[in-house]
């Protein structure tokens, strides 16, 4: 196979060695690279026309499916109408219609959005909204920002400082200052094989009760964490858990931030995580699923009233000293519009919600096989956690992974975890297969 993708690689002249690859085992993948060249629907084709079952939507973000008509029509239109805009001090129509159709899907009282160009990005955004609304009300001691010990919050500084993967944070220095995390909510011994929310553990969100005993109040700005975390391995809030953390930020006046880059539009059977589990935050951050994975954009949702506290001094001055060059790039604005539009014809957003039964008893099927010590689920995501060789973290996940690839379906590793988040378009015979090769796999690698 790499004879082939060499030659594939040689007619287009190009060699491997410049492209310094993002979040990859570099030397690993040149020695055996995986091309993809094609997609549509629930698949990718390699340049040779392998075909490849996408069990990850992409990277957790083509929730549509790849290559949907109304998405690229209005990307390729958009191109030819108005490639750029600037988008300080002027705008174009799009940017507010999209706002106005996001606000409608979000849950009540998020009325504004602020856009951006990626998850990371989100992340920043929210962090320094909560901290700079603090200020503009005459608190400006409410600095510090909480995070959570394995929350994945993107690889921007502030968000390396309030996540909690020590891979992404042990590199890059003494990162913010002023932030602390709470512990995170994994208690293997007492939710293994959990189907759904597990039933222990609300009271890990007394952790905040800790925090705020050891800083006081008076000093935070804001709690930063995923409603499920992704990226570290799928952990499912146990019931009660994000009630309780809301009811504790209430309290102490202390911003709740949902990260929702993985878990918005549609990923846990709602629009929002924050739906599906009844839990408003402050601040909402978002990516990916916002334009189908086919244009870089994030948003970030806040209160009306957390807008409103930056909207004092002279009407001529800048009230928020923040924005990126592509905030609202006509593209991504016209490619969120057609992936809206996508959602609501096919009831995208809700799919999850159906389709959970189905996956969680397949996902569970996986129990019983050699070194599967849990099973996580939740809508359309689920996690299965491998007991890793010895000595070798994370290496039984990626050779799982390397033989669901030779057999034709894309999973995604994390540590020792497999992770799952199929396009919301996926039929029963997809998920039975993506199961099914994956099952094949773990035996293979016991
Ligand atoms: N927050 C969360 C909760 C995320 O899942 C980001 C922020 C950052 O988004 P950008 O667009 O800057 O990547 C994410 C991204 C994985 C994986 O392996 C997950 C993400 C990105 C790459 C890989 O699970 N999530
Ligand atoms: N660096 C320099 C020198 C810049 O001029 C700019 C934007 O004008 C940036 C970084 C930020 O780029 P972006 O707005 O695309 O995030």
């Amino acid at each position: 196979m790499y004879d082939d993708l060499k030659t594939s690689l040689q007619t287009t002249g190009s060699s491997l060695d410049a492209f310094w690859m993002p979040f990859t085992a570099n030397r690993q993948f040149k020695k055996a690279p995986r091309l993809l060249a094609k997609a549509s629907g629930m698949h990718f084709w390699t340049p040779e026309g392998r075909e490849i079952l996408d069990g990850i939507a992409g990277l957790w973000c083509v929730n549509a499916g790849h290559g949907r008509p109304k998405i690229v029509e209005a990307i390729q239109r958009q191109a030819a109408e108005m490639d750029f805009a600037p988008p300080f001090n002027m705008a174009h129509p799009k940017a507010f219609e999209l706002a106005e159709r996001l606000v409608q899907l979000a849950p009540e009282g998020l009325d504004k959005v602020f856009y951006t160009n990626s998850g990371s990005e989100s992340v920043e955004t929210a962090l320094k909204i909560a901290i700079a609304y603090h200020r503009a009300r005459g608190d400006g001691a409410r600095t510090r920002l909480i995070g959570r010990e394995r929350g994945y919050h993107g690889v921007n500084f502030g968000g390396i400082s309030v996540g909690g993967i020590v891979a992404n944070r042990k590199m890059f220095g003494t990162l913010l200052a002023g932030v602390d995390h709470m512990r995170h909510t994994h208690d293997p011994a007492r939710n293994a094989f959990s189907v759904g929310q597990p039933a222990h553990g609300a009271e890990f969100a007394d952790d905040l009760e800790r925090l705020v005993g050891l800083h006081d109040a008076s000093t935070i700005a804001a709690v930063i964490v995923e409603p499920v975390a992704g990226s570290t391995g799928v952990l499912v809030p146990p019931q009660g858990y994000l009630q309780k953390l809301r009811s504790i930020c209430d309290k102490h006046g202390i911003l709740l931030i949902f990260d929702e880059v993985i878990t918005g539009f549609g990923r846990t059977g709602a629009n929002f995580a924050a739906q599906r589990f009844g839990v408003t935050p402050d601040l909402m951050v978002t990516a990916k699923g916002i334009t189908n994975g086919s244009v870089p954009m994030g948003a970030v949702f806040a209160r009306r009233n957390i807008h409103d506290a930056f909207m004092e001094g002279p009407e001529h001055l800048i009230e928020f000293f923040h924005g990126y060059t592509y905030s609202a790039h006509p593209l991504a604005c016209a490619a969120a519009l057609g992936t809206l539009d996508t959602y609501a014809e096919e009831g995208l957003l809700t799919r999850a919600h159906e389709m959970e039964p189905t996956f969680a008893e397949a996902v569970h099927s996986l129990r019983g096989l050699p070194n599967v010590i849990d099973v996580r689920n939740i809508g359309l995501v689920g996690g299965i956690e491998l007991a890793p060789v010895d000595g070798q973290p994370g290496k039984r996940a990626f050779d799982v992974f390397l033989d669901c690839w030779e057999r034709g379906v894309l999973v995604r590793t994390t540590g020792d975890t497999v992770a799952l988040s199929p396009p919301l378009i996926v039929e029963k015979e997809h998920i039975d297969r993506i199961v099914g090769t994956l099952a094949d796999a773990i035996k293979r690698a016991a």
